[in-house]
């Protein structure tokens, strides 16, 4: 593939910020601490998660730096970044989550197979660049299609980085083609990620960004995009990232019975506090973020300190100083949304924080009831200890 590498190890790494948290070294996953993760709405680029399943590929020449598109649409090409630069530009504000965010308490229940995350494996971004809607037009498949002539109802997405979940071949996955070729689902092929080309870490020179949906959709460093009959057959489409019941375990796994994992469910976490803060009585600060998939906003964020007896609800916000409606055509719609309130604590408790999305989706009480060998889609209300004492602990 001209232009772009996929190295074999990890000796060309890009440079990370000191702050973050590493969850593995190789490849390289990592994300921010809480109290870094909420000190703004748009994440740094800097603090945002890092999530790899390979070395992390390299630009040797982005003017001979192209993708191919084919498949089932009757034709194929070659997509240079000045085809993709002369499309209009959109700026889409959307939240990626990790499928595996908050999987260290999930395996606190029972051991889950995957790299361990506190609830920091999400990140808010503005991406830009061209709608994939609008790519797919430009070469012969129209807006709205859900099936080409050819059978085809599925894109591909295919990158160059070694994995070994695929034995040292590429990441790929797909998304149903009527999602791909619907302008409204901000489906982006992006270039930019806050204002800057992208960097190395988060897929330069292109990357797929699908909102509302699990990241592990959003394929970085492309190679090609392919219009298939199925869903992808790539390892992590097929045999990962799958939500199964509990009663499923690595002895009696059938992948083929569960479909591959899309939209989100509500998620929302506590980022002001980490497990066990002192403190000394009187006013506390919870804040966090919450989020929805399927572009779903946040109707309500619901605080107990009384392990869900009585709750009330604390303020959400996007852009500072403007109140959030959930929905409202002012309000960014893939976006996660910001809370906060200010608690009493006279005494030792327990900290939850549920949000609700407009579907009234709510989040799940127990991590018991939605656990699952993987360990993904831990959803479950969020709860922090505080110790209230005078002394320090
Ligand atoms: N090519 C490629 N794309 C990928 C991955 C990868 O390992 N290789 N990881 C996926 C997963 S599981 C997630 S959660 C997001 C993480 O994106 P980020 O590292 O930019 O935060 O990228 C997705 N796209
Ligand atoms: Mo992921």
């Amino acid at each position: 593939m001209p232009g772009i590498r996929g190295p074999s190890n990890y000796s060309q790494e890009p440079t990370r910020h000191p702050s973050l948290i590493i969850n593995a070294k190789e490849p390289f996953n990592a994300e921010p601490p809480r109290s870094a993760l909420i000190s703004s709405y748009v994440t740094p680029v800097a603090m945002f998660y890092k999530r790899n399943h390979g070395p992390i590929p390299i630009v040797e020449d982005i003017e001979s730096y192209y993708i191919d598109i084919g498949g089932l649409m009757g034709s194929s090409r070659k997509l240079y970044m000045r085809d993709v630069r002369s499309l209009p530009k959109y700026n889409v504000t959307a939240t990626l989550q990790c499928a595996g965010n908050r999987r260290t308490s999930m395996s606190k229940v029972r051991t889950v197979k995957g790299v361990g995350w506190d609830v920091s494996a999400l990140g808010n971004a503005v991406w830009g660049g061209a709608k994939l809607a609008d790519v797919l037009e430009l070469v012969g498949v129209p807006k709205f299609t859900s099936v080409t002539h050819s059978g085809g109802k599925h894109v591909e997405f295919v990158s160059i980085d070694q994995c070994k979940e695929e034995n040292g071949g590429p990441y790929k996955a797909s998304i149903p083609l009527s999602q791909a070729t619907n302008p409204e689902a901000d489906v982006l092929l992006a270039y930019e990620m806050n204002g800057e080309p992208l960097n190395r870490d988060h897929g330069y020179p292109l990357r797929t960004i699908v909102p509302g949906v699990i990241g592990a959709r959003s394929v970085k460093w492309l190679d090609s995009i392919s219009i298939i009959a199925e869903s992808s057959q790539g390892f992590f489409m097929a045999k990962d990232y799958k939500m199964f019941p509990p009663s499923v375990n690595w002895d009696n796994i059938n992948w083929d019975s569960r479909r591959p994992q899309m939209d989100f469910p509500v998620q929302c976490a506590i980022c002001s506090l980490e497990d066990v803060n002192a403190i000394t009585p009187g006013k506390v600060k919870v804040c966090g973020y919450a989020v929805s998939g399927g572009g779903r906003g946040i109707e309500r964020v619901d605080i107990s300190i009384d392990c869900g007896k009585t709750w009330f609800e604390a303020s959400r916000y996007q852009k500072p100083g403007i109140s959030y409606v959930a929905d409202d055509i002012s309000s960014d719609k893939w976006a996660w949304v910001l809370f906060e309130s200010i608690v009493d604590v006279p005494t030792s408790v327990e900290i939850v924080a549920k949000a609700v999305d407009i579907a009234g989706n709510v989040q799940p009480e127990s991590v018991q009831t939605i656990w699952n060998l993987r360990g993904i889609l831990n959803t479950s209300w969020h709860r922090v200890q505080v110790r209230v004492g005078h002394s320090k602990m």
